[in-house]
């Protein structure tokens, strides 16, 4: 409560996309070099992505760890995008949005009504 009016606190846990090494939002290339670093290097990996969870990141066949065994799958998601194409997690996660003019419109038609019902108090 901040006064006498209540506080909505929304706290945001993104979802790891399994294979997006760098955290970039992308599978690309650019994550084979992170991908061997975690395998090979957990420490030094978890130093430069500290707010990636390898666990969930790495773990490409979804078998509930990371290890060796998501080589073959991570270099397969890996060369499905590599041909030009790059995943953008962002695109596929994205939430439509109404466009301003009717997010306008309901904006105002709201603050009218709330006038409207403050006025007739
Ligand atoms: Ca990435
Ligand atoms: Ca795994």
């Amino acid at each position: 409560m901040v006064g006498n009016r209540p506080v909505l606190t929304i706290d945001y846990n993104p979802i790891p996309e399994p294979g997006d090494m760098n955290g970039d939002g992308l599978i690309n290339e650019n994550d084979v070099n992170p991908f061997v670093l975690a395998l090979t290097d957990r420490m030094d990996y978890e130093s430069l992505y500290p707010w990636i969870d390898v666990e969930a990141t790495g773990d490409v066949n979804d078998n509930g760890s990371f290890d060796f065994g998501d080589v073959r799958d991570f270099k397969l998601l890996v060369s499905s995008f590599s041909n030009g194409f790059t995943k953008s997690l962002s695109a596929s996660s994205a939430i439509p949005e109404p466009s301003s003019p009717l997010l306008c419109y309901f904006t105002l038609g709201a603050l009218l009504m709330m006038r409207i019902s403050a006025c007739r108090r």
